[in-house]
């Protein structure tokens, strides 16, 4: 990318909360990262589950991505700190897992730890009807809060209890696969429905400015600084 790329990059990423950076990698190594996704999901994945984390843990294919110079390069944009990679996950929707991820902000799965920011990358070209990545431009600057919502099944999952933002306000980011997402940990964002019922795999890396260890991190054996 050209440094004038960088520069709008971080100018977006400051002023909406996420910014898209086309094709980080090529679709031939998505093809080989969906593979890789589907035997690790295979091998150490809960059965029948969507969501699986510490993927640059236990493969060297997600550990070389994290650490991608094309990523890494992308993010220093951004990150003028530094940049240390703390933990991954692949989210995978299908014909018979269709559910749209909630609103939420990330900073809630990590309270009072540094800020991070996270790339989602979809190793299959990502559309409203297979469950693409949904922001709200804008929403990284407001105050959310998270309450706990009992559902129809028994179990809870996290709400937002003062959203505020209109139809109008969401994006629905349709993009090609090994397109990157770079939000910021208080973006408002979700998925959409996979109605398409066609595979939708997408990468979620975690990273951080470098710093001592929280003890939040020690939870994440793959977490390496890239950019001191
Ligand atoms: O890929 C998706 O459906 C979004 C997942 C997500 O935002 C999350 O797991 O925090």
């Amino acid at each position: 990318m050209k440094n004038s790329n960088f520069k709008d990059l971080a100018a977006r990423f400051e002023r909406d909360g996420f910014a898209i950076a086309p094709d980080l990698i090529t679709a031939e190594e998505c093809d080989k990262l969906k593979i890789e996704a589907r035997r690790v999901l295979d091998t150490n994945g809960r059965p029948g589950a969507s969501v699986h984390l510490h993927m640059a843990a236990t493969s060297p294919l997600f550990r070389d991505l994290a650490a991608d110079a094309r990523v890494v390069e992308t993010l220093q944009a951004v990150m003028p700190h530094g940049v240390m990679f703390l933990s991954d996950k692949i989210v995978y929707k299908s014909a018979d897992k269709k559910f749209a991820t909630p609103w939420h902000i990330d900073c809630f799965y990590w309270r009072n730890t540094r800020p991070k920011l996270s790339v989602w990358i979809p190793l299959d070209d990502a559309t409203a009807e297979n469950g693409t990545l949904t922001v709200v431009p804008g929403s990284h600057r407001k105050d959310w809060q998270m309450v706990k919502k009992g559902l129809a099944n028994g179990e809870f999952h996290d709400e937002i209890s003062n959203a505020d933002w209109r139809d109008g306000d969401i994006v629905t980011c349709a993009i090609k696969r090994g397109t990157g997402i770079i939000f910021s940990d208080r973006l408002v964002h979700g998925s959409t429905t996979n109605t398409a019922g066609k595979d939708r795999y997408a990468i979620i890396s975690t990273y951080q400015a470098p710093a001592a260890d929280e003890p939040f991190d020690l939870d994440f054996p793959a977490r390496k600084v890239l950019v001191a």
